[in-house]
């Protein structure tokens, strides 16, 4: 089967990248792994998975009428909601009839020759297109179960990454969670409301605020249909392409009582908010441990107990505040004033292996009916790396990557012609809404496709010199942040022999999309085009 473009991921961005690909009048045949659509609200299922950026700019906002039709019922909506929500999108554009599901692309290659893409799926299948469009999404590879002994569990295991679809009812169970990341905080709260007994094994303490949730009020609603449009503007004019309020005031040149009240007041509005409160939190470290205090202070106001209290006190000589990603929940630190949820500190007391009964750390065993694994993923180059891509003479894009991701833009790899990643290393993709940042990748994408079309060009491949000067960019960028100093996924250190590079670009959505326009402007500077003779 031969297409103009195979996309690789039925997410929010594989759904846009198909609707806009049709709108230019190009084949194109989606391929997904899974038996439905939504990427990341198809598979992580776990109690209590939520979006934490508020559901009315989570939206796609490619359709006004979308938009105006669709009714989001909280400010952060839930996973279920997400889901139909992304059923409610693949039936609108009729997308499914090409979307081929239960279906795993293994490999994607080059062909010098005929100008086009081999693309083996894991049925033995190959399809042919002249683009390929990898919409894989940046969290889809869960980590390695890298415990020993997890095969001797006799109990219930379960993963927040693939969780059972009919979901879990833990009543009466004694239940052991690893991991204190996202998924492990939202799964925690839920379970913890079940369970018997939680016994939360915590080897970082990570920062987290209340989300503040709640249903979308019907004045809430009037202002957005009345303000739409200003409010996706002032979305895509903050750093992270969501509304959290950025300032541009300095920390250190702020009174301690006012920032305080700031503090204060990010913490009563919430969510993500206190990550916009003053401009030299990500890259000064004083400035960064004034509000690391605040938080710190925030949970031995809700925690009982002292000592777990202090034991929920992220460490800045870990990692400086929000260098690795905030988790926002709704009553996380109050869970632990339960008498059924007990803290178990494994960076004191590391966990040895897994048991036939349960956990068993330098200290103590513990017994369970289940135990959850919430322990993250292989970020930003997993899934990408587990797919064997090859460009020009059969370059292997993990031998390009070795020592870690080079990317023109995070969109497109010199030695990969026709080869787009959307979200891919290099752009701002995490660091911000994804939602904002995919339609932007999308659009760029199919708007070069269109181009090519008027202009009888075939191919598109990225110049190693333009790569190299993005490459140098992103890391100057992260550079002048806090990032680098954490063991964070945004580094890659989350994986055991993945290399230390930071993965997203920060410099900011608006700089970045004025960076990608400027290369439009310029006749895709950076970027060699071709022509070819032979039809494709
Ligand atoms: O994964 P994580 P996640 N032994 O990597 C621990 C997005 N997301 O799935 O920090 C013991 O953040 C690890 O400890 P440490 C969001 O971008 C969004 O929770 O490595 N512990 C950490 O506590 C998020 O950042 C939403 O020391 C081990 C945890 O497991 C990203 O996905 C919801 C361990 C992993 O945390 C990933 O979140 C959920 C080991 N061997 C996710 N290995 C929302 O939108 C790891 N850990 C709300």
């Amino acid at each position: 089967m031969d297409f103009d473009a195979i996309i690789v991921g039925a997410g929010f961005a594989g759904m846009y990248m198909l609707h806009k690909l049709r709108g230019l009048g190009l084949s194109a045949q989606v391929i997904e792994a899974g038996t439905g659509v939504g990427g990341t609200w198809y598979w992580n299922r776990y109690p209590g998975a939520r979006v934490d950026i508020e559901s009315m700019e989570y939206g796609y906002s490619f359709d006004p009428q979308l938009e105006r039709d669709w009714r989001w019922s909280e400010r952060y909506a839930a996973q279920p909601e997400l889901l139909t929500y992304a059923n409610h999108v693949a039936d609108r554009y009729d997308l499914r009839r090409d979307i081929q599901f239960e279906t795993r692309v293994v490999a994607a290659q080059f062909d010098d020759i005929a100008n086009l893409w081999r693309v083996t799926t894991d049925s033995g299948e190959t399809l042919t297109a002249r683009f390929c469009i990898m919409a894989t999404g940046c969290l889809s590879t869960p980590k390695e179960l890298d415990f020993e002994g997890i095969a001797d569990f006799e109990g219930h295991l379960y993963k927040t990454f693939a969780w059972p679809r009919d979901g879990v009812d833990f009543t009466g169970q004694r239940v052991g969670i690893i991991g204190t990341g996202s998924s492990g905080i939202q799964t925690i709260i839920e379970v913890a409301k079940q369970a018997a007994h939680l016994t939360v094994f915590q080897r970082t303490a990570n920062y987290s605020t209340p989300a503040r949730n709640g249903p979308i009020s019907v004045d809430t609603y009037a202002d957005w249909d009345a303000n739409r449009d200003a409010y996706r503007a002032k979305a895509r004019a903050e750093p992270a392409a969501a509304i959290f309020e950025t300032s541009e005031t300095l920390l250190l040149e702020t009174p301690p009582e006012e920032h305080q009240r700031e503090f204060d007041a990010r913490w009563a509005v919430g969510g993500f908010r206190i990550l916009g409160s003053y401009a030299d939190v990500g890259a000064d470290m004083a400035a960064n441990q004034i509000v690391a205090d605040f938080v710190a202070s925030k949970i031995h106001e809700i925690v009982a107990d002292p000592q777990t209290a202090a034991t929920l006190t992220p460490r800045t000589d870990l990692f400086p505040f929000a260098t690795k990603r905030l988790c926002v929940d709704t009553g996380y630190y109050e869970v632990f004033n339960q008498d059924n949820v007990a803290l178990v500190d494994i960076r004191a007391t590391p966990i040895e292996r897994i048991t036939a009964k349960g956990v068993k750390t330098s200290k103590a065993a513990f017994a369970f009916d289940s135990i959850i694994i919430a322990t993250g993923f292989d970020a930003m180059t997993g899934t990408l790396g587990k797919i064997d891509i090859r460009g020009r003479a059969g370059l292997a894009l993990a031998d390009k990557w070795a020592d870690g991701p080079k990317t023109y833009l995070g969109l497109t790899v010199a030695g990969f012609p026709n080869l787009f990643t959307i979200t891919g290393p290099g752009s701002p993709s995490v660091l911000t809404n994804m939602i904002m940042s995919i339609e932007q990748h999308v659009e760029f994408i199919a708007d070069c496709l269109a181009h090519m079309g008027k202009h009888q060009l075939g191919v598109i491949e990225a110049t190693p010199q333009a790569e190299d000067g993005w490459v140098a960019h992103v890391n100057e960028v992260a550079d002048t942040t806090l990032y680098p100093q954490a063991n964070s996924w945004y580094m890659g250190a989350n994986v055991p022999g993945k290399p230390r590079v930071f993965l997203p670009y920060v410099g900011g959505f608006p700089v970045y999309v004025e960076a990608c326009n400027d290369v439009v402007a310029k006749c895709y500077e950076g970027f060699a085009f071709s022509t070819i003779a032979n039809g494709h």
